[in-house]
């Protein structure tokens, strides 16, 4: 193993020292807003702020779903959060969400206007308000919530600490990377013997604890995310490949995958904001 840091943790921990790194300019240790500015309004029911990321993407997702299907009170504006200049941090973000991390919704539809921030409550919310992808039955419901909950608290040792650490920390450190390693193709395994009996992870139905797991671990196996589809052999975990090949040929996955980024290429018909149906092409 690397012998990397002689560091011996001071008694007290103090804000100085910065690691470098990806996103070290974002990170700080207090909460709150560091400048004044109100949130931009559109002209629909649904507000969102936020950035296309795996944990954007679900409620962009989950939005053209809904409109697929038919509720035209799921019409949304999607305002970009840059979060790599700081965005998260503005007054009118934080009354949003206090936590300073995307994505958020405002649902101007209720008085007051409800606000609602983490992803996994935000398609809690709006699963309930439209009454679709989340069943109804106690069984299934509470299978539909528990793989929900499964991606809310598995997917940071996939992103804050797998991905972190083989891909955005300023050395590689064999300890860290092995032991998020390890979690997360347990995680896969976890999945993969669970899609092995069934279409989707709840059963036959496809639900947002779908739309949610996929954004990370559909994108792990199908879009080499950090670098790492070698280093993982994402290819042996077959049932989530099938799963997730599956999920992307949805059109509401199409479409709300493209929302709040830059295009990746000529090819790529991403928007990095949405105020209208027809800005997806
Ligand atoms: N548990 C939260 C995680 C949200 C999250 O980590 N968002 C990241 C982008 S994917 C973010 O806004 N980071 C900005 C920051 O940490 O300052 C959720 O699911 O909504």
């Amino acid at each position: 193993m690397n012998d990397s840091s002689n560091y011996v943790p001071p008694e007290v921990w103090k804000w100085e020292n910065q690691s470098g790194g990806k996103f070290t300019n974002i990170n700080r240790p207090i909460a709150g807003a560091t400048h004044d500015k109100e949130l931009p309004v559109g002209k629909h029911p649904l507000q969102l702020y936020s950035l296309g990321t795996p944990n954007g993407i679900k409620v962009t997702i989950l939005l053209e779903e809904l409109l697929a299907l038919g509720h035209e009170g799921a019409e949304y504006d999607a305002f970009l959060i840059n979060i790599g200049e700081g965005d998260q941090f503005s007054s009118g973000f934080v009354e949003v969400n206090p936590n300073s991390k995307i994505p958020a919704l405002v649902d101007r539809s209720t008085e007051p206007f409800t606000r609602v921030f983490e992803s996994g409550a935000i398609m809690v919310y709006l699963a309930e308000k439209f009454g679709e992808l989340l069943p109804e039955e106690p069984l299934e419901r509470a299978e539909c919530m528990s793989w929900l909950f499964w991606q809310m608290g598995s997917a940071p040792y996939l992103g804050g600490g797998f991905g972190h650490f083989y891909a955005y920390a300023p050395e590689k450190l064999e300890y860290p990377i092995n032991r998020f390693a390890m979690e997360v193709k347990r995680q896969l395994d976890v999945l993969d013997r669970n899609l092995s009996s069934r279409q989707y992870l709840c059963g036959d139905v496809y639900t947002i604890a779908d739309i949610a797991v996929h954004a990370w671990y559909g994108s792990l196996v199908l879009h080499n995310i950090y670098n790492s589809a070698v280093f993982l052999d994402v290819a042996s975990y077959k049932n989530v490949v099938r799963w997730a090949n599956e999920i992307v040929e949805r059109p509401a996955y199409q479409r709300g995958s493209k929302v709040n980024r830059k295009p990746s290429g000529p090819e790529d018909n991403a928007i990095l904001e949405r105020h209208d149906a027809s800005d997806l092409k």
